[in-house]
């Protein structure tokens, strides 16, 4: 036994309420390592003779990532309240695992040994809004999604389409183009649309905000985007906007004071000015976003700037009835600004939707306390490395994949912003060298698994691009251009999701093979009373495989959900021949 691999904390994903009465456990070990697994754990305060009275609960092997194995139960203690440890056994041994290390025999006699669930608080739970996790996100760029009003233009706009984006050019794209496609995104089947910035700003992805109050008049103004908004509701489209609060724009009045005023400026402690004059040139000497000079940091510590943009979060709820707030380069700004954040904005309307940009670990965000998601960029390149790029085997994929899961909380994963691509990132188009079969079986991956999808506008008709500003073209509208197979797939699969929860949330997910001659994985997910068994035949070759299925729980049927054959079940497996880079989605009913 490698003790020295155990791990665990009364934190985080290890330890957290999944609900107001249930507590998740998690144990990590080494892969391959440990036989079994006891949860030991008992009230605190409940003695009889001297003796910390414990029950024991078996804990089971979930999943495992390259290195680890993670075992997990749940429990709900009585009194809302727990202490606890392990008891982990090999061939060889039985050791107990406490907050204090490791023992031979069970120390009964102070509850001071074990690890601590102090107490369930309802409030403390992890909660997101109900409706994200049958939510099915649309990105869209407005700069580049239709123009439907030549009026509104910015000087020098060109032809729709008419050539390649580049950092600094116009194609005319506003919401009055949107309004008039939303039967398009209707059709399409999506419940979501994420906005990149709306706001006034100089530059074609208005990152590089002048004015947090006001729409960027190249889109329309606030009638035509309240238009956008109800439209959207009518259809059953929540509506998300882009928070840029780590930076304003260079043109921001604020910023633009303090280059005129220096340090008289009321605005100097506004941004992160490190001496004056202020200098942008050759390197700008005041915080920015990366080094660039036209997007300063904003100081989110001082409370004018605060309130200031605390209002901008209101304002957009309050008076424009949005769902959700996507918060730009999220992990740069303070943690006290988002809990206000948070408070401020749900405060307006219960569940808005909080959603952080951070490529990186961001389990110090989703606490309860701060988002309810983050753009899940660890799913993106696990997911592009195995279907789109095949850098990594099979077996290396569900490792990579599982470890994502395992970073976080069941209720965290839930709500993922699982995305395949965006205006930052190159076309999945571009990532999968133009397989057409790749790329449809890594969007049937996509949207089977758990969280909350979304597709980047045009790579459901096929839209190429490279990297920022490559992955930004002119939507593509002439219906001969258009992948329509591409389309009708994701048609197809956006629906799936939604009249078979087990494609979506529902169940829980395991990795049952992931195999590296065959290059096929199949992962499945239960609940009590259905099993639905996905598989991927990653591979040039067409293969066979065989289904195990339990017939004890009473499993008799079998559908083939995407080609919607139902079959009997007469023995305790079943054979699926699966044709190259196809997929299968298999429901068993009892
Ligand atoms: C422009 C050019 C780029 C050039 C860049 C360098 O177009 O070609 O590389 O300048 O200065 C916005 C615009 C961009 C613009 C940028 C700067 O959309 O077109 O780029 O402003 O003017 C990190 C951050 C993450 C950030 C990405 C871009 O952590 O927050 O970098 N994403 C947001 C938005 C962007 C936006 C900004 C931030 C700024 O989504 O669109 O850019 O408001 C790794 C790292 C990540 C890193 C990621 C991508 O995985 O771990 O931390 O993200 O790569 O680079
Ligand atoms: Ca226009």
């Amino acid at each position: 036994m490698l003790k020295e691999a155990i791990y665990h904390r009364p934190k985080n994903e290890f330890a957290y309420a999944y609900n107001e009465n249930t507590l998740h456990i998690t144990i990590r070990t080494k892969k391959n390592d440990i036989d079994s697994i006891n949860l030991i754990f008992g009230d605190p305060y409940n003695w009889k003779d001297g003796s910390w009275q414990v029950r024991k609960k078996s804990m089971a092997k979930k999943g495992s990532d390259s290195l680890f194995d993670y075992w997990f139960t749940e429990v709900s203690p009585e009194f809302r309240r727990m202490r606890y440890g392990f008891e982990l056994s090999d061939s060889k041994e039985t050791v107990y695992y406490t907050e204090k290390g490791y023992y031979e025999e069970l120390p009964l006699d102070d509850t001071a040994y074990y690890f601590c669930f102090p107490f369930l608080n309802k409030i403390d739970v992890f909660q997101a809004p109900k409706w994200v996790k049958d939510t099915v996100w649309y990105q869209i760029f407005p700069e580049r999604f239709a123009n439907g009003n030549v009026k509104n233009d910015p000087e020098g706009t060109l032809a729709w389409g008419s050539t390649e984006p580049t950092p600094i050019n116009f194609f005319g794209g506003d919401f009055e183009g949107i309004i008039e496609h939303l039967d398009y995104l209707e059709d399409l089947g999506i419940s979501g649309i994420y906005f990149t910035p709306i706001f006034k700003a100089a530059s074609n992805h208005k990152y590089d905000t002048i004015d947090y109050f006001e729409i960027d008049p190249q889109f329309g103004d606030k009638e035509t985007f309240k238009k956008l908004v109800s439209e959207s509701h009518k259809r059953g489209i929540r509506i998300m906007l882009d928070a840029v609060f780590n930076h304003s724009g260079y043109y921001f009045e604020a910023f633009q004071d303090v280059l005129k005023n220096g340090e008289k400026s009321k605005y100097k402690d506004w941004f992160h000015i490190r001496e004056f004059p202020i200098q942008t040139e050759p390197m700008p000497n005041y915080d920015t976003f990366a080094f660039t000079p036209f997007m300063p940091k904003l100081n989110t510590e001082n409370p004018e700037v605060k309130e200031y943009l605390l209002e901008v979060g209101r304002y957009w709820v309050r008076e424009f009835d949005i769902d959700g707030w996507r918060l730009d380069v999220a992990n740069e700004v303070d943690h006290a600004f988002w809990r206000d954040f948070r408070k401020e904005v749900k405060a307006i309307k219960e569940d808005v939707y909080i959603l952080g940009e951070i490529w990186h670990d961001s389990m110090a965000w989703l606490q309860g306390d701060q988002f309810d998601a983050v753009m899940n960029y660890q799913f993106t390149s696990a997911t592009l490395n195995f279907f789109a790029k095949d850098k990594i085997s099979a077996k290396q994929f569900t490792e990579d994949i599982q470890h994502v899961i395992y970073s976080y909380p069941k209720n965290v994963n839930e709500v993922a912003f699982n995305l395949l691509g965006s205006h930052d990132t190159e076309r999945i188009q571009n990532t999968a060298n133009f397989d057409q079969n790749k790329i449809k079986q890594m969007l049937a991956f996509q949207l089977s698994f758990p969280g909350s999808p979304c597709i980047y506008y045009g790579d459901e008709i096929g839209l190429t691009g490279s990297n920022d500003p490559g992955c930004r073209k002119c939507m593509v509208w002439d219906e001969e251009q258009q992948d329509k197979e591409l389309y009708n797939h994701v048609k197809k699969l956006v629906a799936l999701r939604k009249n078979n929860p087990l494609l979506a949330n529902d169940g829980e997910l395991s990795f049952i093979e992931a195999n590296d001659q065959t290059n096929h994985i199949i992962y499945t997910k239960e609940n009590d009373h259905e099993l639905l068994v996905c598989i991927m035949n990653h591979s040039k070759e067409a293969n066979t495989y065989t289904v195990p299925v339990d017939l004890e729980k009473g499993y008799r049927q079998y559908k083939d959900l995407w080609n919607d054959e139902s079959h009997t079940l007469e023995s305790p497996s079943f054979e699926v021949n699966v044709e190259p880079y196809g997929f299968r989605f298999y429901q068993l009913t009892k």
